[in-house]
């Protein structure tokens, strides 16, 4: 068959992100022998006619369109990406009448609202590259599809879906051949990193968190070895900066401290990062593996340093581990993220004073520290249940696609804006929701990129906030 793919996703901030799902969608459908055409809006000036020409000129028999994000998870500055999902789908409706099939990791986040809203009929819910091709089976033999495995859909009864098949075991570092598939050379412009997996799963039990959702809570780690082979062809091909996207990188710690090892004796030449440790299963061992592995960058997702916050939040670890993450980053040269969540259950004014009191004492002046306000509520979740019974939540679940976000009845939005404002006044290493989603931020990364700097960027958070501000910005 005849197979057009569409990475919907044009959001261009912080950075642009390569659509690693829909590329490993659309090889996983050439080796079933489908002739796959991927359609990347990300850099289309014109979204809609590139995808009127690329229906026209494929004539296929299934649409899949691939939606990464619902929205910005900013609070003060919500935008709301679905509406440009809607008009996707009216435009290949209007050049042909074959299925159009949904995937991605918003459709495992909120399946029946996004159907419901784009008015398509059927979406895969499990790992596209294992489920996609067996519906397309079906589809392509006409026969009913509704009991193959990961799929959710929409009938006269209602809506449906399937639990997704294997959340366990093992699995191969795939990376797709993304100079195949997308423009490589615009997104490294823009200072973006090839994303690759080292395994699927989370087993915290956060909250807030979709990820368990999205890719079950059993671990599936990759072979290291392959891993180390994935990261040597990427760099090998020029894409030389390469993060692991996956939900947490250093849990279970062993598989990580593998992961490190096998990089290490590998001579990949890669620039690594990733943004997703958690501060449980961080030490100096981890460090210096990562160090010796080609690591640049890493992101701790502390969210606070107040116990009854990170008790409110479920995070399954304490100030104590905050504490001793702060010790271990200063005992090493990694540059590194600090990444905080503000207002959740729990959180007082006290308790914000203490997050900044960490912030401002134990983190280095060269990492950058990333405050996030406001948490986006998503249905089905325990934060949500703490919030309708709080009484600060009373959208029903299907209103929950236009962005809600709880913040603790204890504080108020606006003075914690306010605070970390005042302590970003005297740190210009922090930053805030406003920073990441700054407009001229696409200009500073191709600027960034033709001066010669390489991922990640917010090592220089500092001095850029300073320029900006020696140029009349109050950033
Ligand atoms: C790593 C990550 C990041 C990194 C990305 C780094 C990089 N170089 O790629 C960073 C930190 C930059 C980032 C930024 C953002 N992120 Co993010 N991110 C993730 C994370 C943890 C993993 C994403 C990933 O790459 N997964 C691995 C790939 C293989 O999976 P996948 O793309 O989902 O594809 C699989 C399936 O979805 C499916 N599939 C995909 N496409 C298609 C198409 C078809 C037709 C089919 C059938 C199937 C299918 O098959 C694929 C293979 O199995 C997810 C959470 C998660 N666990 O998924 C959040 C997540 C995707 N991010 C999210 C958000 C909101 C954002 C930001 C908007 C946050 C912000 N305020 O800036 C930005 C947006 C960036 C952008 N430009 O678009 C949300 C999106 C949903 C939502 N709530 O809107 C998620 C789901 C987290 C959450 N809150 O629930 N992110």
């Amino acid at each position: 068959m005849n197979i057009l793919l569409v990475s919907t996703n044009r959001n261009a901030l912080p950075m642009p992100v390569m659509p690693i799902g829909a590329c490993m969608v659309a090889e996983a459908c050439e080796r079933e022998g489908h002739r796959v055409t991927l359609l990347d809006l990300m850099f289309e000036r014109e979204p809609l006619a590139a995808v009127r020409d690329a229906v026209r000129s494929v004539k296929p028999g299934v649409v899949g369109l691939s939606v990464r994000n619902i929205d910005n998870n900013d609070m003060r500055d919500t935008v709301f990406f679905l509406a440009d999902l809607r008009r996707i789908v009216n435009t290949v409706r209007e050049h042909t009448s074959v299925p159009v099939i949904l995937g991605g990791a918003a459709l495992a986040v909120m399946p029946e609202a996004i159907l419901r809203f784009s008015e398509v009929s059927c979406a895969v819910l499990g790992d596209g590259e294992t489920v996609f091709p067996l519906l397309l089976e079906r589809i392509s033999e006409g026969e009913p599809f509704g009991d193959v495995p990961g799929i959710a859909y929409l009938d006269h009864e209602g809506f449906n879906s399937t639990p997704c098949p294997g959340s366990g075991g093992r699995t191969e570092c795939g990376a797709p051949d993304y100079r195949r598939w997308v423009n490589v050379a615009a997104y490294r412009s823009q200072l973006a990193t090839a994303p690759l997996q080292t395994k699927l799963g989370c087993a915290f039990q956060c909250v807030y968190c979709t990820y368990r959702k999205i890719e079950g809570n059993g671990h599936r780690l990759a072979d290291p070895a392959s891993v180390a082979d994935a990261v040597t062809r990427l760099a090998a091909s020029g894409l030389r900066d390469i993060e692991f996207v996956d939900s947490v990188f250093n849990v279970p710690s062993d598989h990580a401290m593998a992961v490190c090892d096998a990089l290490a004796k590998t001579k990949h030449r890669a620039r690594l990062q990733s943004l997703e440790l958690n501060p449980r299963a961080f030490d100096d061992e981890l460090v210096t593996a990562m160090e010796r592995a080609g690591f640049v960058g890493m992101g701790l997702t502390v969210e606070s340093a107040s116990d009854a916050v990170l008790q409110g939040l479920r995070k399954g670890f304490t100030t104590r581990e905050v504490h001793h993450a702060a010790d271990v980053v200063r005992r090493h040269e990694l540059p590194c993220a600090w990444i905080f969540l503000l207002g959740g259950p729990g959180e007082t004014r006290e308790t914000i004073r203490e997050t900044l009191r960490f912030a401002e004492s134990r983190t280095r002046p060269q990492d950058v520290v990333f405050f996030n306000i406001g948490i986006r509520v998503y249905p089905g979740t325990e934060l949500e249940s703490i919030a309708r019974r709080q009484g600060v939540l009373t959208a029903s679940p299907k209103d929950m696609l236009s962005p809600v976000f709880y913040v603790s009845p204890e504080v108020d939005a606006g003075w914690m804006m306010n605070e970390v404002r005042r302590s970003m006044g005297s740190h210009m290493n922090f930053i805030n929701t406003d920073s990441i989603g700054l407009s001229i931020l696409p200009s500073i990364h191709r600027i960034g990129y033709r001066l010669g700097v390489r991922p990640p960027l917010w090592r220089h958070t500092r001095f850029i906030r300073r320029a900006l501000r020696l140029a009349g910005m109050n950033v």
